[in-house]
């Protein structure tokens, strides 16, 4: 049988989001982090570096499906039902976020839609010619603070490693995940990016036309 790979052949394509969308998700989805700090008596700051929610297993994951510009661009792409994480990825000086891959779970497609929420300029998202390191775990700090948070990026090689691709991270994209990478700062500030996960029940939607018409941002 012919099965299409879930794996992209690339590592990033702009999303079709445009500017203004972009900057009314990110208010929606600071407000959403803003409120869900304040009913849990946390901050920003003691949040895991990857913070997820996850659809069925948490009450949140319904606020954010329907946080409004969200939910109309999802809709637009046809993909808000495959939805299934949304993860804020929240790194600073002092919670770096180590080269990975975030191929867990063969139910998930493996790319992030990745919208920039707090202080991604001057910042990318880099890829790395790593590979899995089975000897070495990822910092506590990256883990959970939602009690069903389920993923758990495998930390690869760090040293020694090459770029081999980066995107502006403070523009929303589409990001290959199965291939080693990390978000780079220039600025010591904290920094959160969103990402987005989708199931694989509709079809692999990377390989299709739908996703080049209404994902990916058509070139000027
Ligand atoms: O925040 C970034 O630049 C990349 C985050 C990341 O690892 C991911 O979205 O899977
Ligand atoms: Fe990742």
């Amino acid at each position: 049988m012919y099965t299409m790979s879930k794996i992209p052949t690339w590592l990033y394509k702009p999303a079709n989001l445009s500017i203004k969308e972009t900057k009314l998700i990110q208010l929606e989805l600071l407000g959403f982090l803003k409120e869900w700090c304040q009913q849990n008596n946390t901050d920003f700051l003691s949040l895991g570096t990857q913070f997820m929610h996850i659809n069925f297993r948490d009450s949140f994951f319904e606020t954010l499906c329907n946080l409004p510009t969200l939910s109309e661009i999802l809709s637009r792409m046809q993909i808000k039902q495959s939805l299934i994480s949304v993860g804020f990825i929240i790194v600073n000086e002092n919670k770096y976020f180590p080269i990975h891959i975030d191929y867990y779970d063969t139910e998930f497609m493996n790319v992030g839609l990745n919208i920039p929420v707090l202080n991604c300029a001057g910042s990318k998202t880099v890829w790395y010619d790593s590979i899995p390191d089975d000897n070495d775990e990822m910092p506590s700090y990256i883990g959970e603070v939602t009690k069903v948070s389920a993923a758990v990026a495998v930390k690869c090689i760090q040293n020694n490693v090459k770029e081999i691709g980066s995107c502006d991270a403070n523009k929303s994209h589409w990001i290959n995940i199965a291939v080693p990478h990390a978000p780079r700062c220039n600025h010591s500030k904290l920094r959160i990016n969103a990402s987005l996960r989708f199931n694989t029940l509709e079809n692999n939607f990377i390989d299709s036309e739908i996703f080049e018409q209404l994902m990916v941002e058509k070139s000027a």
